[in-house]
């Protein structure tokens, strides 16, 4: 049997009060000389401390957030030959703590530091690299605030830590965050990490989805999402996250407008169809895209040049007790009112009884989303990709309008247009609004 020594954290320089952020050893494991044992975390930089000979780690003498300083006892470690017995630990490798510090501001090292985010050939991927992560990204990953064993960790599986969630304290990245990635990226699980938000989270570098017992605070349900839901959520959630929104607030005076439907609601009935406000905003929609093009347009996949299209099938958001669907009412400028009535009301009920096929959802240049039937003020709508544009439309109400000197009661409809602003600027957005509400202020400007 072999000498028992005992291993000591060795000189850190000026360090103090040092946190322990992890044990890469445990009791009864074989290390080789300079095999690193704890990973110390100061505010500037994280530190391997290795052991300075090879042996058998008898007893951890420390555990994760014990604050150590040189001369703390770290472990003992049976070793192979005769020797001292209370040795300090080889020189520790320091490795920066992301953000990685200023020149200035980085650590006295006490060996030359051991960047474990330089490639090496050695450092090659062991397993291939999980076809999930993609390509690993040297600036992200030399970025991304992990320790050097996490590091390498992330290295032998090719895993780009610049797309790992963070569970760890101060945002660290942990052995475990990346497991759990790679375990997501192997089952396919983007959807479903999305759909929890930490798909997301790790795309976007953010901490992962926090994941809570409910059930310990009061009785839960859990209720499974419809196909529906979990077909359209990634796509909404893609959306909201690639398209830089901007949402454009107006309201429009439709007090006309709703007497001029009134006043059709006879032929409606004799044509067995409901004229509601929305087929007017379709038609005065059609106005303003033919007089701001871009609206109706999607941008190239290059993303240098805007496809502008000249036709105009609006998707309407229809709300069926699956979920949501957009189906799309085509040549809308080709069509009257009780025309676009008829057609809203077949592809509507087809909506609700789940008989829409792929090609009803197709081929769409802008949408509407109407929420006018329920109520509400102003909304924030999500753009339908690869369209550019969509109007939200929340329920007619009557204010008092200052008008000639006096307040007069008028039919007021809020108006919400979201944009994608690399395609569309603000003052644009202004003047597509601005002449959708004129337009449907007097409808006859429709034929201008
Ligand atoms: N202001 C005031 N009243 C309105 C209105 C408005 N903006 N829009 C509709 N109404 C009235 C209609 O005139 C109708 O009144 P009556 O019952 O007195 O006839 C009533 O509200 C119900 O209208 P509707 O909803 O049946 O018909 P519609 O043409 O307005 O809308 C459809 C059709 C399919 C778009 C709608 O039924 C629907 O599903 N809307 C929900 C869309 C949705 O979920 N959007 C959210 C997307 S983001 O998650």
């Amino acid at each position: 049997m072999g000498a028992i020594k005992e291993v000591l954290v060795p000189d850190i320089g000026d360090y103090k009060d040092v946190p322990v952020i992890e044990i890469l050893v445990k009791a009864g494991d074989r290390v080789e000389a300079e095999t690193s044992v704890i990973t110390l975390e100061s505010d500037k930089a994280t530190m391997e401390v290795p052991v300075p000979e090879a042996g058998v780690v008898k007893e951890i003498k420390v555990k994760v957030g014990d604050k150590v300083a040189q001369g703390t006892l770290v472990l003992t470690l049976e070793v192979d030959a005769g020797g001292a017995t209370s040795v300090a630990a080889a020189a520790p490798a320091p490795a920066p703590v992301a953000p990685a510090p200023a020149p200035a501001a980085a650590p006295a090292p006490v060996a030359p530091p051991v960047l474990a985010t330089a490639p090496s050939p050695t450092a090659a991927p062991a397993a291939p690299p999980v076809a999930a992560a993609g390509p690993v990204d040297e600036a992200s990953f030399a970025r991304a605030h992990a320790s050097p064993s996490v590091r390498r960790f992330a290295r032998e599986l090719g895993v780009d830590l610049g797309k790992v969630g963070a569970t760890g304290p101060k945002g660290r990245i942990l052995k475990e965050d990346i497991q759990t990635f790679v375990k997501q990226s192997l089952s396919g699980a983007a959807p479903a990490a999305a759909a929890s938000g930490g798909g997301a989270g790790l795309a976007l570098g953010l901490p992962a989805w926090p994941v809570v017992d409910f059930a310990k605070f009061g009785p839960v349900e859990t209720q499974p999402m419809s196909r529906i839901k979990k077909i359209s959520g990634p796509a909404l959630h893609r959306n909201w996250v690639s398209i830089p929104h901007i949402t454009q607030q107006d309201e429009a005076d439709i007090t006309e407008l709703e007497a001029f439907r009134k006043s059709l609601s006879d032929d409606a009935a004799k044509q067995g169809v409901k004229l509601t406000p929305l087929v007017f905003i379709m038609k005065a929609c059609v106005s303003a895209l033919k007089a701001h093009p871009e609206f109706n347009s999607s941008m190239a996949p290059s993303g240098d040049a805007l496809i502008l299209k000249r036709y105009y099938n609006l998707g309407v958001a229809v709300d069926t007790p699956g979920g949501l669907v957009v189906p799309v009412v085509r040549d809308v400028d080709q069509k009257g009112v009780f025309q676009l009535a008829k057609e809203l009301g077949e592809i509507s009920a087809r909506a609700r009884d789940g008989k829409l096929g792929p090609s009803d959802m197709q081929g769409g240049t802008f949408s509407i989303s109407s929420l006018g039937g329920i109520g509400g003020t102003h909304f924030t709508p999500i753009i339908n990709a690869p369209e550019v544009a969509i109007l939200g439309v929340s329920r007619s109400s009557m204010k008092p309008v200052w008008k000639d000197g006096q307040f007069v009661p008028r039919l007021i409809l809020p108006l919400s247009l979201s944009y994608d602003h690399r395609a569309i600027d603000g003052a644009q957005g202004a003047r597509f609004i601005t002449h959708l509400n004129n337009v449907l202020s007097d409808l006859r400007r429709v034929m201008l």
